[in-house]
Formats: C-alpha cells, structure tokens, sequence
C-alpha cells in the first residue's frame, strides 16, 4: 500500500485546494493530511487563518479523497510525520520546489504544479472589495 503525505493551512478552502489533495490521493492508495496549526500559520504567513485549526482539520477531513488529518505544528517536524505516518510519498506544491528534497532518502518527493488564478488571499481580497463597494 502507498501512503502519501501532504502539508497546508487550508483556510477557506477552495477548489486549488482540493484538486492538490485529489492530485495527490491519485499517487497513493492514502492519503494522510497535515493541517497547519493556528500558531504555525500565524508564524508562516503572518496572519490569523479565517476558520480555526479545528474547523480547517473538519473540512479537510470529510473530503472524499482524504483518508486521515492531524494537525502540523511546525516547518520542521516533516520527518518525524513523515515517519509516524508511514507515508511513501511526500507532495508540496510546486511553491515549495526544492525545499524538502532532504527527505527523498525516505520517501518520494514530489511537487505539483498549483491551480493558477485561486488563493486563500484573493478570495478574501474580493469579499472584502464586494463587500464595501
Ligand atoms: N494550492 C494549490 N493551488 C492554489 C492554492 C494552493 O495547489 N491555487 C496548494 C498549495 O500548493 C498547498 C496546498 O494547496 O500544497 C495548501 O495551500 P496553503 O494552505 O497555502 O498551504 P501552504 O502555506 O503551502 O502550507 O508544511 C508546509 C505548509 O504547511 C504548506
């Protein structure tokens, strides 16, 4: 069995986000999910995520392509997940091309191409233009 890994903060979840967690559940025959903690988004973005670690691992989880989340406290922990997890493959997008090649001595790494023209802060820049225009 192929376990495969993936990473994100997954706020106001959009389609960029589920054709990444699809993408990825074709790789494997599982697909293990972690969701970035309110304080590791806030540490890598510099901003509070819209919906709540707990909100983010709910939706994330009753995706049908996602079989398992917990949640990801920090940049730096990839390899003990990697490991707890069994994971065969790990997937990043291709924004963080390169940064986790370190691991390929225990799994595959691979990195997908994004969903052009979506992202979490778009969505929230458009509400907040709508919403005062
Ligand atoms: N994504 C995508 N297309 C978009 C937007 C996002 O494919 N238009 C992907 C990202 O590349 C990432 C996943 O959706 O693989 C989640 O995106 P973010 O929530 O922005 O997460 P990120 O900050 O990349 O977190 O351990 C690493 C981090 O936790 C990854």
């Amino acid at each position: 069995m192929t376990t495969v890994i993936t990473f994100g903060t997954f706020d106001v979840l959009h389609v960029g986000h589920l054709r990444i967690l699809e993408r990825s559940r074709s790789l494997g025959d599982r697909l293990v999910v972690g969701v970035s903690s309110d304080a590791l988004n806030q540490s890598k973005k510099n901003r509070q995520a819209i919906f709540s670690e707990s909100e983010r691992c709910e939706l994330v989880a009753a995706l049908r392509c996602v079989d398992e989340v917990f949640l990801e406290e920090s940049l730096e922990r990839k390899r003990e997940y990697v490991q707890k997890y069994a994971a065969n493959v790990l997937v990043m997008g291709d924004d963080w091309r390169g940064k986790f090649d370190s691991l390929s001595d225990i799994c595959r790494v691979e990195y997908l191409p994004r969903t052009p023209s979506i992202s979490t802060t778009a969505v929230i820049e458009h509400i907040a233009r709508t919403a005062t225009s």
